[in-house]
């Protein structure tokens, strides 16, 4: 049976899990128990074979996420930013063992933008809006949004967009590289979840390696991150998988993968 949460819908179909953070009235603001009860949900998740990937997304057409929640921040202390549950909650997102999907349907600002650049792969519906907007309230993007942008968009852009809290459309956002694929907003989750469908088809443990590697290796020189992806392949090598996806492949019929 699917857990219940305070502040998340959490649906499982077809091995894919999605997961709607459902405060509307508060345009989905992440206040604690929203981090705390998307973590769990994850940890729910890591260990059970019958969720695949993982779609998150927000309740309602007009924000995914519109950051942490306001009326917490005035209690933040220097002890709650060194803490740094967020920028921690996002990292656990980030290095989740499965596929993640962010279905970005509306506003993904601050927090909001920090969680989707913590996924896989961002698909935003045609109205979404992204930035950084912390400056304006007198902080910085504190849970991965300036290191994580600077990344993904490269630091010029980056700066723009955290210095001035300029906002982007979905269209400058694919532009930018910051998303990958842009929907009409009635075929955004379906969209996600085709896409969800697509990778699980893969080899997983292809899939699980490949995360891996991406990720430690853009973070590294580019030798080290051949030696990493040098290793993972011949990890691959090794599974019977890879001698049903070629086989496959001969026969023209679908691989049926064991992940072993
Ligand atoms: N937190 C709490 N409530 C919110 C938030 C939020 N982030 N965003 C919107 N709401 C509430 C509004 O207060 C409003 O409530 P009510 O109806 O009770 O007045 C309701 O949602 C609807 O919002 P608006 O009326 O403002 O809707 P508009 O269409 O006029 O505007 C915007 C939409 C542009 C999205 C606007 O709501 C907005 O600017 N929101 C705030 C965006 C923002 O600044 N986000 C960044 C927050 S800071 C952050 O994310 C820090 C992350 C790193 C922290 C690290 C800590 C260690």
């Amino acid at each position: 049976m699917t857990q219940t949460y305070e502040t998340l819908l959490v649906d499982v179909t077809d091995r894919i899990a999605t997961i709607t953070i459902n405060r509307p009235e508060a345009l989905n603001a992440l206040s604690r128990t929203v981090i705390d009860e998307l973590l769990a949900a994850l940890d729910a998740f890591r260990d059970d074979d019958s969720v695949g990937a993982v779609i998150i997304t927000g309740a309602g057409e007009k924000a995914f996420v519109a950051g942490a929640d306001i009326t917490q921040v005035r209690s933040y202390s220097m002890g709650t930013g060194l803490e740094s549950v967020m920028q921690r909650a996002f990292d656990a997102v980030e290095s989740f063992e499965k596929p993640t999907i962010a279905a970005v349907n509306g506003f993904a600002l601050g927090g909001g933008c920090e969680l989707a650049m913590s996924t896989d792969i961002r698909i935003a519906s045609a109205t979404a809006r992204f930035g950084l907007p912390e400056a304006t309230l007198g902080i910085l993007p504190g849970a991965g949004g300036t290191q994580r942008m600077a990344r993904l968009v490269g630091t010029g852009r980056a700066l723009d967009l955290v210095l001035t809290s300029r906002m982007l459309s979905a269209e400058e956002a694919e532009r930018w590289g910051l998303v990958s694929r842009i929907s009409e907003p009635g075929a955004l989750l379906e969209d996600a979840r085709q896409v969800a469908r697509t990778v699980l088809k893969k080899g997983p443990v292809a899939v699980r390696l490949a995360k891996l590697v991406v990720r430690s290796g853009a973070d590294a020189d580019l030798a080290t991150g051949q030696v990493i992806e040098r290793l993972a392949q011949s990890l691959l090598y090794t599974t019977s998988d890879k001698n049903e996806g070629a086989q496959a492949f001969i026969d023209k019929r679908p691989a049926q993968f064991r992940g072993e």
